[in-house]
């Protein structure tokens, strides 16, 4: 034996026996099977222990890459959205963090653009033309049945109240909250969310068909959009009556606004187009002036959510560029921001006649900056918007939580002091009470302190019954008097309520949320065209031949707004009951019926009194696409995982964010 012939042993010195028989075969030539394997064995034997370490890693290392590269090439949305998208796709930077939601959404499907008329495109039609889709074999069955058009059923929903059972809950303040969270401190520090949902657990459930009536709003939306393509590309608004177009911010806002709609409708070709276009054409380095708040609950919504349900850092990258053009509102003597920033500028500014900014602006931007921060590792952002927060949160001018519409962005203070309204101006600052605490995982108890505290002033000072149908409605309160008078806006606050309550808070909010809904419901239902006027007033009184609503000529305008919608959606999710989707479904027959401009598009009306003419104001709002339509395909859906609520929080401009979950 040569075996460590003379110390010290060197670490790669080879210590080889030989016995008779290969001795003798190391002589001569011979290819036997048992020769072959000796001789491996031999060689391998005669490597070092450094040698053969290496050897096993490698191994090892190519076996983890194969079952890494197999698993990820089984990700259905992977292998259905097109390389390009794939191949971008960022995880967020912050260390410790993963996303709480990734792209679990399926890709958008292949459809047919400029499909033309309602009645030329029947959901037959839609049905043949989804049955060519071609998908991957990993997402196959659930895609497949989700669009299975042979299966159009509609299905009762369950999920939710099951679960809802299991959960224990006190009371806190009012509020009924889940144990582990009552005693945690406010804070603005961001945890860990949970790890994401598996994709494979997702398609062993049993997937829900689409139906006739999503049908009917897919084909709603290529109507508009194209109209908005024909007419409008590339621009804010469509004008379809004109076939031209209106420009607020020059920012291609209805091509924003509807980017997630058209992902969760399943329209790829449409997405596609509208995605090039953000990549080659969308500038925000212009000397423009942008409404802090409308842009970031649109453009930054709307940008933040399609970046969560595709994967495609395209546009996180345009998040981060608009987010940072819009932080110089914040530089103000209070913090709190000016309503205008000049995003080509870098400078911002408050409205020519006031220093005051809007309540409701400047408290609806945190959903979308906090995420933002969440995503990008720079803590600025959210540092910038829950300052506001905490300063709102300490100032007096309150009436037992509600808030008044203005608030000096010198001082920091309240002013017009003694108007109350869950209408314009103030409307979203309860929405985003709300929904922060429940984005940031329930700890935040400061928002829901507000929230509560709000809630319960709702009901002390704005809540009346209208004669004859003693309809619940929320008025207004000017300097102690009562006005019967209630926006169309207002209508969000059912939805909310109901997202509340399913969150853990008071059975009392569920019972008020379906008062509500049922009053918004008859502010369409009691007008000539079915649809809604911008505002009404509520009768308090019974008279002869008068209904619950009515109706000033300066308010009986529509502009295509989604709150009702909206809420009959939240109010289906949580209850099951059909009636809220009949509800939606007339609304939008009635969309159809007075709002459709037959060359493409919808556009608002002048007079929803007037069924032989609701005067066409010749504009098609960009929420219109961002969250009428979206809301209506949601709620005629009976797929609660078709933005899961557990796991999604919605923006005011329903752009859906996920939800920060513990790990
Ligand atoms: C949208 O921009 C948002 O929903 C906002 O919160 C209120 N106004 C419109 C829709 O009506």
């Amino acid at each position: 034996s040569a075996a460590a012939a003379s110390p010290p042993p060197r670490r790669d010195f080879i210590s080889v026996t030989l016995s008779p028989e290969e001795a003798a075969g190391a002589g001569g030539y011979n290819n036997s099977k048992a020769w072959r394997r000796r001789s491996c064995w031999r060689k391998w034997k005669q490597l070092s222990r450094l040698q053969r370490s290496v050897i096993l890693f490698l191994f090892a290392f190519l076996a983890v890459c194969g079952v890494i590269s197999y698993t990820s090439m089984g990700e259905p949305w992977k292998s259905l959205t097109n390389k390009s998208l794939d191949d971008q796709r960022t995880e967020p930077e912050i260390p410790g963090l993963k996303l709480a939601n990734p792209a679990v959404l399926p890709a958008p499907q292949k459809a047919e653009a400029n499909p033309g008329d309602y009645t030329e495109l029947s959901p037959q039609v839609l049905r043949e033309e989804m049955s060519f889709i071609k998908l991957p074999k990993s997402l196959d069955v659930r895609l497949k049945t989700r669009y299975d058009t042979s299966r159009v059923v509609e299905e009762p929903l369950q999920a939710d109240k099951e679960e809802k059972t299991e959960k224990s809950v006190i009371s806190w303040r009012g509020a009924v909250i889940e144990p582990d969270q009552s005693t945690e401190p406010p804070s603005s520090k961001i945890k860990e969310p949970e790890k994401p949902s598996s994709v494979e657990a997702e398609d062993q459930k049993e997937p829900v068909p689409i139906n006739e009536r999503q049908m009917a709003v897919i084909e709603a939306f290529r109507h508009a959009w194209k109209g908005y393509k024909d007419f409008a590309w590339g621009h804010d608004e469509l004008k379809p009556l004109s076939k031209s177009y209106s420009e607020w911010f020059g920012l291609g806002l209805t091509l924003i606004d509807a980017l997630d709609t058209m992902w969760i409708l399943g329209l790829k070709e449409e997405f596609e187009e509208a995605r090039k276009w953000v990549a080659n054409d969308l500038v925000f380095d212009k000397n423009v002036d942008v409404n802090l708040f409308e842009s970031t609950i649109r453009i930054l919504g709307g940008l933040l959510s399609t970046y969560h349900l595709s994967g495609d850092s395209l546009f996180l990258e345009k998040a981060k560029d608009i987010g940072n053009r819009l932080m110089p509102a914040f530089k103000t003597p209070s913090k709190i921001p000016y309503s205008d920033v000049n995003i080509g500028r870098g400078t911002a500014h408050p409205p020519r006649w006031t220093s005051d900014s809007t309540v409701a602006e400047v408290t609806s931007i945190q959903l979308e900056f906090r995420e933002l921060s969440r995503l990008t590792g720079d803590e600025k952002f959210q540092k910038a918007v829950d300052e506001v927060m905490k300063h709102v949160h300490t100032l007096s001018g309150k009436n037992d939580g509600l808030v008044p519409m203005f608030i000096n962005t010198n001082s920091g203070q309240f002013t017009h002091l003694g108007v109350y309204t869950l209408g314009a101006r103030a409307d979203s600052y309860y929405e985003y009470l709300l929904k922060q605490w429940i984005q940031g995982g329930k700890k935040e108890n400061e928002l829901l302190e507000d929230y509560m505290r709000a809630i319960e002033g709702v009901k002390k000072h704005l809540l009346q019954k209208s004669q004859p149908k003693k309809l619940t409605f929320v008025g207004e309160l000017a300097h102690g008097h009562f006005s019967a008078k209630m926006d169309h806006l207002v209508c969000f606050l059912p939805g909310t309520l109901a997202l509340g309550a399913h969150n853990g808070l008071t059975a009392d909010h569920m019972k008020l949320a379906e008062a509500l809904i049922e009053t918004c419901y008859q502010m369409y239902a009691q007008v000539e065209t079915g649809l809604s006027p911008e505002i009404v007033h509520f009768n308090l009184h019974a008279q002869k031949g008068h209904k619950d609503v009515e109706i000033k000529p300066a308010d009986r305008h529509n502009l295509l707004r989604p709150e009702t919608v909206e809420s009959l959606f939240y109010m289906y999710r949580f209850t099951g009951d059909k009636k809220y989707q009949d509800w939606g479904w007339e609304i939008l027959q009635n969309f159809n019926k007075y709002t459709r401009v037959p060359t493409g598009g919808y556009t608002s009306i002048n007079n929803v009194q007037n069924p032989s003419n609701p005067e066409p104001r010749d504009k098609m709002e960009s929420f219109f696409l961002g969250e009428t339509l979206k809301y209506m395909f949601l709620l005629f859906s009976d797929d609660i995982d078709l933005i899961n609520l557990d796991k999604y929080v919605f923006n005011t401009e329903a752009h859906p964010l996920p939800i920060w979950v513990p790990a």
